[in-house]
């Protein structure tokens, strides 16, 4: 059944952590009242439209701009050089590959063109059609070069060099485990069972594509860049050094986002320059990105290739694994790209106790858009991985894909444990989610109903996915968190991660009433805007509850120890014998003696009322570092029919259960779980971002890409269990991902299943019709 929700007001003080509020952000978003980037509007602004590579590999000549300088409406044409000659480098930093290839990514294309849709030349018109109407009037001289779209392609002998100082096409190459233990552990082995895995290259596609808009106010030498973006922080310090302005003078805003998934964890070239714009030209300038735009030059995710091979026991114990990932970085390598592939390869024992493991990692240059993070960024790729090669170690050795995984799982009482490929663990109990997966599937009777199926012609198939991620933060981490109470008892929150969709304005709020005794609707939480929320690391990797929670708490926890020290003064009484609770400071023993938070709020502002050496203000920052990640995890079962005569694949049933450690809001973790869901689904089912052989991008647009329609998705039927992460004071684990990472292995295997009547052992996804058609004729 689905999470009931509850109106704040039901909720008693003290007890809205853990209750179903009401999303409270839901009425501006439903009723129009939602502010956009687009919506940002301001006198005198002009427009800004980026040239996109024609090809997807070319040399670069002259370019005339000529006649696009002189169309209605024009202001300014730019290339590389023009940024060069303002006395800035045009490009953004290179990504640190560690004993690899860095390359700089240029904001305009210099001499040569990588991939297609690559930014060359920018366009600021009056108009916004003014803008896109004049890149046609931008004459490139192209000189074509022969392309490596796909790995096998830039990996071939003779392939066609990407970066001159790459060679081979190889950015970097690494490796975590340790190589001679886990040959030890291959020689004694009864049973190896290998498997190539590739994970289809994926789109982000948000409903909200890229957009910002800058303004110069010249006498205060003031940049402000409203964005589009999951991380004003590290937008702010990419301005700083890109434009080089002192990052005191750039301010960041985020007004509401229409998803980011990952893709917007960074700034792009048309965000940059839309600054730049608006300090050469001393005008407001707006860039919104067209879909198409989106898709050929916003980064793409997952593509990746992977031999993973299993050293068993004769019983099925795993005893080692090994494996090696080729990781496609696209034309130029960002920081997810090099760090997204490693953290594949460290993630890739999954729920598994494994005594050995050795995984290296190539990454590799493509004639394709860069690759970075995307919902899950690294830990979906090992989770179809290693949750492939779970199912078939177990077919191969006539387990039970169930038994098997159980067989294997660490032990809840070996927690915190670190794997033999790198990953820390906090806390874990595999077999609590697997065994309720399996009683509200009803699998005892599973197979009986599906033999008996398949005698009338129907192909069911069952499919596992018991998976585990690494987020929330992590020991190097931090988030700061600023708590304010006003005079009058209404109290301000603010955070560096930046909701875009996941109902932070809700769930801090429970957090921060439940620690001050306050009423949740005396909470309001800002995000989104560096000049009024401390230093922080955006939402990425679910670290916003862990970090950003964690950060309000422990603020929030230094604002009632100042509230005690007056309350003290206040009650005449020590210190140590006042108690707080449900927001009224108490005389430990006397029930008549108590001041409520708020009055104490009231009395931080008269600095009369004060005892001596304490500070007027009722205002705490804390900068939140925890010990280490969460490890949340679950086991998440689909049931699929399959048509051999049409290829049509359809759910028959998804069960969820997952484990976020303590849940601050349960409809919140309900909604992030199923949203994830549907996208892990859309990378099995649906979803392929195809290059030509000429590196053209055959899924430019939502006519050729296939997203998921929430008709052809199922109804999720999720519940939980609840193990406390140890490494944070709420408990929780990060949920934002978990989804996304669990969904696509659980559909493959079912798919699977549902064909090894006809031979089936392997698929790769998307599953379509044709694939699966194909594949039911051997
Ligand atoms: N929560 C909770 N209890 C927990 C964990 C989380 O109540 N134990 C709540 C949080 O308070 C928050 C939400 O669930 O409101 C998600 O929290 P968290 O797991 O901390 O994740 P983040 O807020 O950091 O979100 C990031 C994550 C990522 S990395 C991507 S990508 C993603 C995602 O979340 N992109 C999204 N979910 C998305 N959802 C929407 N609608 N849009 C996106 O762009």
């Amino acid at each position: 059944m689905p999470v009931e929700t509850v109106e704040a007001e039901d909720v008693r003080a003290g007890e809205f952590a853990g209750s179903a509020v009401k999303r409270r952000e839901d009425p501006h978003l439903l009723t129009g009242e939602a502010r956009y980037t687009d919506d940002v509007q301001y006198p005198r602004m002009a427009h800004l439209a980026l040239l996109g590579s024609q090809y997807g590999h070319a040399e670069i000549g002259a370019i005339d701009t000529s006649a696009a300088e002189d169309a209605d409406g024009v202001l300014a044409v730019y290339t590389h050089d023009d940024l060069l000659e303002s006395g800035i480098e045009g490009t953004m930093p290179a990504a640190d590959p560690e004993n690899g290839v860095a390359v700089e990514r240029p904001l305009l294309a210099r001499e040569r063109v990588r991939y297609q849709g690559q930014p060359v030349a920018a366009v600021v018109a009056e108009g916004r059609y003014d803008a896109f109407r004049a890149l046609d009037l931008i004459e490139v001289e192209y000189d074509r070069l022969e392309a490596a779209p796909e790995l096998e392609d830039a990996l071939a002998e003779g392939a066609p060099r990407l970066h001159d100082a790459a060679e081979g096409n190889v950015c970097f190459e690494s490796a975590t485990g340790d190589e001679a233990a886990t040959e030890e552990a291959f020689s004694d082995a009864d049973h190896t069972v290998a498997l190539t895995v590739a994970n289809n290259r994926v789109i982000p596609t948000a409903m909200e594509p890229r957009a910002a808009v800058a303004q110069y106010r010249k006498s205060e030498d003031a940049l402000i860049v409203e964005l589009s973006s999951q991380n004003p922080h590290s937008v702010q310090d990419r301005l700083s050094s890109v434009l080089d302005v002192p990052e005191h003078r750039v301010t960041v805003r985020v007004p509401d986002v229409g998803g980011g998934f990952g893709a917007k964890l960074q700034p792009y070239s048309g965000h940059l320059l839309s600054a730049w714009c608006a300090m050469a030209l001393e005008r407001p300038v707006k860039w919104q990105a067209r879909r198409t735009d989106d898709f050929q030059s916003m980064v793409h995710a997952r593509h990746q290739e992977t031999e993973i091979e299993a050293a068993l026991s004769a019983e099925g114990d795993i005893l080692g694994l090994r494996g090696h990932i080729d990781a496609d970085l696209g034309g130029y390598a960002t920081g997810g790209g090099v760090g997204i592939p490693r953290g594949t390869a460290a993630m890739l024992c999954g729920q598994y106790d494994v005594p050995a493991g050795h995984v290296s990692v190539r990454g590799v240059f493509t004639n394709t858009a860069p690759i970075s993070a995307y919902r899950g960024a690294g830990r979906p790729e090992a989770a179809y991985v290693i949750e492939r090669l779970a199912s078939a170690c177990a077919r191969e050795l006539e387990i039970d894909p169930a038994e098997f995984r159980r067989r294997n799982f660490i032990p809840s009482e070996e927690f915190p444990v670190e794997t033999a490929l790198g990953r820390s663990y906090d806390s874990g109990d595999y077999e609590k989610t697997l065994d309720r997966a399996l009683e509200i599937v009803g699998y005892d009777g599973f197979r009986q109903r599906q033999e008996a199926a398949r005698e009338e012609g129907k192909y069911l198939g069952i499919g596992f996915s018991s998976y585990v991620e690494v987020c929330g933060g992590s020991s190097g981490d931090m988030e700061g968190g600023l708590v304010r109470m006003n005079p009058e008892g209404g109290v301000v929150v603010g955070t560096g991660t930046q909701d875009t969709g996941q109902g932070h304005a809700t769930s801090f709020a429970q957090v921060v009433a439940d620690e001050l005794g306050v009423d949740y609707d005396a909470v309001e939480v800002i995000e989104g805007d560096t000049d009024r929320v401390p230093e922080g690391g955006g939402t990425a990797g679910s670290r916003s509850l862990p970090m950003g929670g964690g950060a309000l708490r422990e603020a929030a926890g230094r604002l009632v120890e100042k509230g005690r020290t007056i309350a003290a003064h206040q009650l005449e009484a020590s210190e140590a014998d006042i108690e707080f609770d449900d927001g009224e400071f108490r005389v430990r023993g006397v029930p008549d003696r108590t001041v409520t938070i708020e009055a104490v709020a009231e009395a931080a502002y008269s600095p009369g009322d004060l005892p001596e050496g304490v500070d007027a203000g009722m205002e705490e920052t804390a900068f939140f570092t925890p010990e280490g990640s969460t490890a949340p995890f679950g086991t998440h079962v689909a049931i699929v029919e399959v048509d051999p005569d049409t290829g049509e694949l359809g759910f028959e049933r998804y069960v969820a259960v997952d484990d976020v450690g303590t849940q601050i809001n349960p409809k919140l973790v309900e909604g992030q779980i199923k949203g994830g869901v549907a996208q892990g689904i859309g990378q099995a089912v649906y979803e392929e971002g195809r290059y030509d052989e000429n590196a053209n991008l055959a899924t430019g647009s939502l006519q050729d890409y296939a997203m998921p329609k929430s008709w052809q998705l199922p109804e999720v039927e999720w519940e939980s269990t609840e193990t406390p992460s140890p490494n944070n004071p709420l408990g929780a684990k990060g949920v934002g991902e978990a989804g996304t990472i669990a969904a696509m292995p659980a559909v493959v295997n079912a798919a699977i299943d549902a064909l090894s009547p006809f031979g089936v052992d392997d698929l790769d996804a998307p599953l379509s019709e044709e694939t699966l058609w194909r594949a039911a004729r051997g």
